[in-house]
Formats: C-alpha cells, structure tokens, sequence
C-alpha cells in the first residue's frame, strides 16, 4: 500500500472493527450518508462502506436523501438503501426494526451537504465515522479520514478495506464482494472522469486495477455511467448544449435549462448531467456552469473548471461546495435569467 494511505486506512479500519464490535453487542444499526444530489461516488462509497459492515455483522444501511438514479440501477444495491421518513422521532429513530445507534458519513462530512431530513438523522450524534476527500475547515477529529488528496471516496474506502482485510487475517475477496468492488469502481471513475482528470494518481490506478481483479467490472461501469443514454436524456442535452452562451472572449460558458425545456423533451432534472463537462470541454472556456431549474422554487448550478477557476470557493457564495475544478450548489427563490447574469457578472471577474 502507498505510504500516504497507511496511516488514515490503517486508523479507519482499526475504528471500524472496533465500532462494529460494540455496534453487534447491542443490535444497533449504522446510517452512512452519501451527501444529496447523489453522484458515482457518494453512492459508491456508501454502499460499499454499508457492504463491507454487513461483511463484519453489523446492521447498516445507506440513508438515502432521494431516489437512486436510474443510471446506477445496474449496480443492483436496493436491498441496502433505507428511505427515511421526514417525520421520524428524534430520540428513538428505528431503521428497519434496529435502534439507529451510529452515523458514518462518505464523500461529505457536514450535515448541510446532506439534505434537510438526513442533516436532522446525522446530526442526533456527534461522533460519526468521516470517510471524504472534500476540502473542509474541521479536520482533526479522530474519528475523520480527510485527503484532499485523494481521487474519491471510493479510493479511500477501498484502502481502508485493504487494512481490514490485513487486520483480520481475511483475503481481499472476503471484505470487497464482486457488488461492492462495482460500487468503488463507479466513484473511481465518476470523480476522475475515467482517469482522466489531474487527481488520477498512480494509487488510484492501483485500486481501479485490484478492484477489477474482484469483479469490479469497469466496461460495465462506464457504460452505465457514462455513455448509455436514455432518449430524452440525448435531447435535452442536445437542446442544453446548443443554447449555451459564451462570454469573457470564451472563457466563461453558461447553459440555463428551464422547466419548460424539461417538459419539451419529456426529461428529468438528472438527463443533463454530462453536459458541463462538455461545455468545459470546449477549447477556450476556462469556467462552465449549469443553471436548472428542478422544481420547488429551486435551481441547482454545476460547476466545471479547466485550470485556475476555484468552482469551490464560487459555490460557496451560493451555498454550495465541492471541489477546485467541480463544484455545485442549489438556491431557492431565484429566477434563472437574473441568477445567470450575476455569476456572469462575478465569475468574469476572475476571468
Ligand atoms: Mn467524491
């Protein structure tokens, strides 16, 4: 194993063995949290880490903050994933017949990242298990793994269960099952954009290429991922790419996707995901944002960088986080052309 990595893998598998222990003694159950807006990765992470405490007898679910995407069906993960209820008591907060007794997040490590009802759910305790490579103030607890560092959380997790394995004397195999090395496989390649991306580090490849090894199908993943496309997903981000706007010379790419054009194309808030990437893409365009509008008085902004552009400290302005070059962030009460112009107007001031 990387050097980098034994010293947080080695602490969070030491953790979780321990906690897994006390957690089976008195029949209680671990929530993980992905954040909300799932992605490959926080859906990855945290079926995997939920999969490998099942492994170690513990009782764990994905706390779920919306539907899973229809694009990570595939991954077949539906028997590990609990759909909390907004009107749970705060006190005595049963998941499936089990009193929730630990909170362990992946990919995100602050309630507000999580949605409204599971921000509630995670924050009834304050000693959660952090798995994350977000850049975050509030890094040194023990109970947190954080590495800006690192690809994803999925290449976190895997290391982890690298050290569990070699703790407990089990092989590999035993703890990453052919589901679960998917699962870390799909962060892998979402958050590095297939390897593509400058946090693809020689140890990302490492994972990716024992995670094959254990099933971790990567044509399968990609595909699912990346290039199947339903109909209405091809229109819309058709329509979506061909309406976007260029400004700062062409440094600066702006696509606003209404309701309307949702409804034109018989497509879901989630068909247009690709289409920031595409528009970074484009030769000369520094910063790209996505603007739409996802119902509830709500527009969700992704935001996608080639070099200098901080998305992440631009997203906060809005609420929002993430990381340098990808970031997002949602925002009630706005109108979506007034909106559009203001990060044009702040954005060009970096440009
Ligand atoms: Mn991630």
């Amino acid at each position: 194993m990387k050097e980098r990595y034994f010293e947080g893998a080695s602490r969070m598998a030491k953790l979780i063995i321990a906690k897994a222990e006390e957690l089976k003694k008195n029949d209680g159950a671990v929530l993980v949290f992905p954040h909300k807006s799932v992605d490959g990765d926080c859906i990855g992470s945290s079926c995997a880490v939920t999969s490998i405490l099942r492994m170690l007898g513990v009782n764990a679910w994905v706390c779920m903050p919306e539907e899973l995407p229809s694009n990570m069906g595939f991954l077949n993960v539906e028997d590990l994933l609990f759909y909390p209820s907004e009107d749970f008591a705060d006190g005595d907060l049963l998941v499936n017949g089990k009193h929730y007794d630990q909170p362990f997040s992946v990919d995100c490590t602050e309630g507000h990242r999580m949605g409204d009802t599971n921000c509630r759910i995670f924050e009834i305790y304050e000693d959660a298990l952090d798995i994350d490579h977000h850049e975050v103030t509030d890094l040194a607890t023990e109970n947190k793994w954080i590495d800006p560092g690192s690809s994803s959380a999925c290449e976190m997790v895997f290391y982890t269960a690298v050290r569990i394995s070699e703790i407990l004397g089990k092989t590999l195999k035993d703890v990453i099952d052919t589901r679960c090395a998917k699962c870390l496989m799909a962060g892998i390649v979402t958050d590095t954009g297939r390897f593509t991306y400058t946090n693809t580090r020689p140890e990302t490849l490492e994972s990716a290429g024992s995670l094959m090894e254990l099933g971790g199908d990567i044509t399968e993943v990609c595909y699912n991922l990346f290039d199947l496309k339903t109909p209405s997903e091809f229109a819309i981000s058709s329509a979506a790419c061909s309406s976007a706007e260029f400004f700062c010379e062409g440094r600066l790419a702006i696509v606003k996707v209404t309701t309307e054009m949702f409804n034109k194309h018989g497509a879901n808030h989630d068909e247009i995901s690709d289409v920031v990437s595409r528009l970074r893409d484009v030769g000369g365009v520094e910063f790209a944002c996505v603007l739409r509008e996802v119902g509830n008085d709500t527009i969700r902004g992704n935001l996608r960088s080639k070099t200098s552009f901080d998305c992440s400290v631009f997203a906060e302005q809005y609420g929002g986080g993430g990381h340098k070059r990808a970031a997002g962030f949602s925002i009630k009460g706005r109108q979506i052309d007034e909106l559009a112009d203001e990060i044009i107007k702040e954005a060009s001031k970096f440009l």
